[in-house]
């Protein structure tokens, strides 16, 4: 304390350097980072380098809003929210933080002044790909919003060493190759090993009584891992607020190493620490399924039990008592995968810190609020019970015990419903007996939500139906939604110049705005800048096709475009249908007059899901024969782009004319994809499942091409029982393109090839392909006809960009935060950081 003032003489000079934003200082910054970080110079230094040495020259100007924004946060004990998820899937992090501190085009000019280039810059950097799809992308959305709302907020979950694998493709099939992410260092984390905490896995409990002659139980595990925080700032746009992201890494613990060493057992001693640090190893890569593994389990209570005590640790430096965690804090559960918190937290209050269950259970049910993802049967996640009591002795106990209390209150609400009870239960004892994680999630929070119309529905008339019934003042919906600094601004800079241009730039934080644009539909020369800008992008992006695929596509074609995990529900094949129905009528009338398609597919298939990659098989052998069938010339071209993640995705949407969202209706939950389409500009043709109803009801239903059954047909042909055979029987041009698939014409002649696939559609398919097949087809044929009239087409394109205000995270968090969270926003003043140091 002593020394305070002379560490403010010398902090001045390298304040300036820190935190300065002119063109001359972000220069010398940089060069003093590749010397003194990268410990490069010029010669030596590769584009690696120099992409590390403006990362950090960007990570210290927020770090310099992040001490403010901590240091307020601590001085008002603000309330926070708690966002827990197994999955973060931020994309890379440089140009969005460039775009968020306002600094991209001086940045920009800096590094052209120095002789280099942005764009190669942002081009090294690695992507955090600690997620799978929608709903870790969904997270990362989140975090950009709550700081851009200036919401208190910590993001908690996983620092996984492997995040999702990089797909590569080898004869047209899927493979898979380890994300090694960090291996060139991640300048963006900061490791905080001082607020390492300690998690127990394993072993029995014991009862005791304490002191006070009180009934306690105690816990002893098998093992215990350490949980080190690593800390990544998430600056809001244009906006003091830093908030953190805090994702937990495994190590073991030196104290359990030193017993193994004085006994002698150098190897198991390093066998625990293997199997320890094996927690936070690898991301699993399912989406929409879970497989019921110990170590997910594993994973789960380890990043959960980290965050919970580390809350606590916050609450109890800020002076507050236990008694206020619920006050201090707001839990969402992303998914139930983060839900045994519910058992945790329970645990931690009463068992470590002596909190008599009734108010611990108060606390606990005032704390969490749950977010529901999917109505996929195979992703609810339930735990066989000898597993969990395995690895959890005293959470199966407490779960056990909530579930007493719980079933008490159900009876006394619905006296003599047996069946009742048995589908309530937190643990199913229908067969091998689970523990059901929706229904503790459901039990243990206060708020529970869908995250998008049609699905909240569903929920409550179907899936959680009886929680419904018995805590229907629960239930809300919050309908997803996408960041527009991210998916608009740093993605298509010149749709934003031409935006900027007509309507100023509220639109970046109050996406409602773009309804100012509805005006220059009328004005041609605005129209023609509109299709200038997309034919750039398309441009832009047949660039890379060429380098990539050494394919190449003409940017006048429609672009057709379907990215997303694959996934039957998604139906994928749905689109290859359609285009081999159109490669058929081209080979029986080669001079028809069509309009040129260029059909693009990205997406990641589960390495176990063998009919998911059966898929994407398909699209590369129907690609394979399509492009180089010379009577089809330059009409019809299909690309699979291999490793779609964020960057790829970044490139994608701005060049899309046509976004494909045809899963079967009642089986997507929300979808985000297709709100980052249409803000680019793309018409959706789609379904009426997720969020595509809404999409449809703000576009207008004149400016979206909706086919297919709604999921109440779905669910009456369902219960009538679908006939597949009958569709094939009764479609001339469905029969054709199964016959073609059939007879090998896509597989070199082999006809077993997508035998397991064709046999599917044609006997049971879940998913009622042919259903739709024929009310698909034709929804395309109006695509055509409207991307002929290039006019009507950029009217179109441009209503759905002005009408998708709705669909900004923005909204979305803010209804969180008035109806879940009740978070008051903060503001951050800049604080000159030598001062919190006296
Ligand atoms: C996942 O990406 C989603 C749901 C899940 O239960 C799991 Br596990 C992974 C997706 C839904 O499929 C999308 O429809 C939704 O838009 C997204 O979560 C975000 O809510």
């Amino acid at each position: 304390m002593q020394t305070a003032p002379k560490l403010q003489i010398e902090t001045a000079r390298v304040e300036d350097d820190r935190t300065g934003l002119s063109i001359e200082t972000l220069k010398r910054a940089f060069l003093d980072n590749l010397f003194y970080i990268q410990g490069k110079f010029p010669r030596l230094a590769t584009q690696h380098d120099y992409y590390m040495a403006l990362a950090y020259t960007v990570r210290d100007r927020l770090l310099q809003r992040w001490i403010s924004t901590a240091a307020t946060y601590t001085e008002q004990s603000s309330r926070t929210v708690a966002y827990l998820s197994a999955e973060f899937l931020m994309g890379p992090q440089l140009g969005n933080n460039l775009i968020n501190l306002g600094i991209y085009d001086r940045v920009q000019q800096a590094i052209e002044e120095l002789g280099l280039n942005l764009d190669t810059l942002l081009d090294q950097e690695e992507e955090p790909g600690l997620g799978n799809g929608g709903l870790g992308r969904l997270a990362a959305c989140y975090l950009d919003s709550m700081a851009t709302l200036e919401i208190p907020s910590l993001g908690y979950g996983i620092r996984y060493e492997f995040g999702i694998f990089k797909q590569g493709l080898q004869n047209g099939w899927q493979v898979e190759f380890t994300d090694k992410w960090l291996r060139l260092g991640n300048p963006w984390e900061i490791p905080r090993p001082d607020w390492a905490v300690q998690v127990k896995l394993g072993g029995y409990t014991e009862a005791y009584l304490d002191a006070n002659g009180h009934y306690r139980v105690r816990w002893i595990p098998r093992q215990v891992v350490k949980g080190v925080p690593y800390d990544t700032p998430i600056l809001g746009y244009q906006i003091n607020t830093c908030n953190t992201l805090r994702l937990w890494s495994a190590q073991a613990p030196e104290s359990f190493d030193f017993e193994a060493f004085n006994s002698g057992d150098y190897l198991g001693a390093v066998q625990e620490k293997i199997s320890s640090e094996n927690l936070s190893k690898v991301l699993y890569p399912n989406d929409n399924v879970s497989q019921g593994k110990q170590l997910r389990l594993a994973q789960q209570i380890f990043f959960v039990s980290c965050s919970l005590q580390d809350m606590i640790r916050i609450l109890l430096r800020q002076k507050l008592p236990l008694s206020e965690f619920s006050q201090k804090f707001t839990v969402q559960l992303n998914d139930t995968h983060p839900a045994i918190a519910v058992a945790e937290l329970m645990r931690l209050l009463v068992d470590e810190h002596g909190i008599a269950w009734d108010q611990a259970w108060d606390i606990t049910r005032n704390s969490f609020a749950y977010t529901n993802h999917t109505l996929m049967p195979e992703a609810l996640e339930r735990w066989p019970v000898e597993m969990f009591g395995q690895m959890l002795p005293r959470h199966l106990e407490i779960v056990y015990e909530i579930n007493h209390h719980f079933l008490d209150e159900v009876r006394a609400k619905f006296p003599d419903d047996g069946d009742r009870i048995r589908r309530m239960s937190l643990i199913d004892e229908s067969g091998e007996r689970f523990v059901r994680m929706a229904n503790l999630a459901c039990v243990g929070s206060y708020a529970i939500n869908g995250v998008a119309a049609l699905h909240t529905e569903l929920l409550q008339k179907d899936v959680l139906h009886d929680f419904y019934q018995l805590y229907p003042e629960k239930f809300n919906n919050k309908t997803n939604g996408v960041t527009p600094r991210r998916f608009m601004v740093l993605s298509n800079p010149r749709l934003t110049h031409l935006l900027n241009d007509t309507i100023g730039d509220s639109w970046v934080q109050h996406l409602d705005h773009l309804q100012k644009l509805e005006t220059s539909v009328e004005d041609a020369s605005f129209r023609q800048r509109w299709w200038e800008i997309k034919q750039a992008n398309k441009h832009d992006l047949a660039t890379y096709i060429q380098a990539h695929n050494g394919i190449t596509v003409d940017p006048e074609s429609l672009f057709d475009i379907q990215v997303k995990r694959i996934h039957e529900y998604k139906r994928q094949h749905l689109m290859v249908l359609h285009i081999i129905t159109l490669y058929n009528r081209l080979k029986a009338n080669p001079n028809l007059d069509i309009t040129p398609r260029t059909f693009l597919f990205g997406g990641k298939a589960a390495p176990g899901y063998m009919m998911a990659k059966l898929i994407i098989k398909l699209i590369t052998s129907v690609a394979d024969v399509v492009n180089n069938d010379p009577a089809v010339g330059d009409r019809l071209k299909v690309v699979f782009l291999k490793n779609f993640n964020v960057k790829l995705a970044q490139h994608i949407y701005p060049a899309a004319d046509l976004s494909e969202q045809v899963s079967m209706a009642g089986k997507e939950a929300s979808g985000t994809g297709n709100m980052k389409f249409a803000m680019n500009g793309a018409l959706t043709i789609g379904t009426l499942d997720g969020a595509n109803i809404e999409i449809r009801e703000e576009v207008g239903p004149e400016n979206f091409f909706l086919f297919g059954l709604t999921a109440a047909e779905v669910k009456a042909l369902k219960a009538s029982s679908y006939n597949p055979w009958n569709y094939y029987q009764s479609n001339p041009e469905l029969k054709e393109v199964i016959d073609r698939l059939k007879a090998g014409d896509f597989s070199g002649g082999n006809p077993d090839l997508f035998r397991p696939l064709i046999d599917s559609l044609l006997s049971w398919d879940n998913y009622l392909l042919f259903a739709d097949y024929q009310s698909y087809i034709e929804a395309q044929e109006k695509v055509s006809q409207a991307y002929r009239d290039r006019d009507r087409w950029v009217r179109m394109s441009i209503l759905n960009t002005a009408r998708m205000g709705k669909f900004s995270s923005d909204r979305s968090i803010a209804e969180y935060a008035a109806d879940i969270w009740q978070t008051p926003s903060v503001k951050i003043e800049l604080t000159d950081n030598a001062r919190l140091s006296r």
